[in-house]
């Protein structure tokens, strides 16, 4: 049985559970989960940085093989566990697939990073408000990239969900919830049509409303 390490709050570690649900992986039963990371703790012991020297989650075990980075966890599930041809195949698809996730690791994620960590993780008397701010109108300015892909597709890849779906989900996901809790030190929040729909497709088609969380685990 596999063995995932990780709290269900953090984003990375529901890109894990969300892709182990489409892949009809059962907990309990094909993996276990440990909950480890902020309060849980258990990632900075000798045990764990053996099996992640980062100290972060998520963090997979598969037999001999032990795995960190969330996006490479993904692309192994999707390539060892597809059983059912849940996920594209085709070069074409896989790839840009590969090109949104690469996005969203190296882009989308460290823009928006300062303002979910400044809002969400950081107490009030420590914000730098500014920053949170800027960090909030930069991903504003980031995604109309994501709506123009999604003018002419329905998915990031193509015409099928595919597992760069889910980080960016999972992101947009949070760019909507900060601004709904925070409006004031976000600032606007655009409308972008197309994200709206792939959001409301990604809902009704896949296994998105199971696994991710719609809190945002505010730490005052
Ligand atoms: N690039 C890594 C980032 C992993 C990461 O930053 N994990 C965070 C949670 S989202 C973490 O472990 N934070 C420490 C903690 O939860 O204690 C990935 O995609 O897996």
């Amino acid at each position: 049985m596999m063995r995932l390490w990780g709290r269900k709050s953090s984003i990375n570690v529901q890109k894990v559970l969300w892709c182990l649900e489409e892949l009809g992986l059962k907990e309990g039963q094909d993996f276990e989960r440990i909950d480890a990371g902020l309060h849980f703790g258990k990632n900075r012991t000798p045990e764990f940085l053996a099996l992640n020297p980062n100290g972060l989650v998520p963090t997979l075990e598969d037999g001999e093989l032990v795995l960190w980075e969330s996006n490479t966890i993904l692309r192994y599930l999707a390539r060892q566990y597809d059983r059912s041809k849940r996920f594209p195949a085709d070069i074409a698809s896989q790839y840009q697939s590969e090109k949104w996730m690469d996005w969203q690791v190296g882009t989308m994620w460290p823009t928006l990073r300062t303002a979910f960590l400044g809002l969400t993780r950081t107490p009030e008397s420590e914000r730098h408000y500014e920053v949170i701010k800027k960090s909030y109108q930069d991903t504003n300015t980031l995604l109309i990239l994501l709506d123009q892909q999604l003018t002419s597709h329905q998915y990031c890849s193509g015409e099928s969900f595919s597992i760069g779906d889910i980080p960016l989900a999972l992101c947009v996901s949070r760019w909507i919830l900060l601004n709904q809790a925070f409006p004031d030190h976000t600032g606007p929040r655009p409308s972008l049509p197309n994200i709206d729909a792939w959001i409301k497709r990604i809902e009704a088609e896949t296994k998105y409303s199971l696994v991710a969380e719609k809190e945002l685990n505010i730490i005052k």
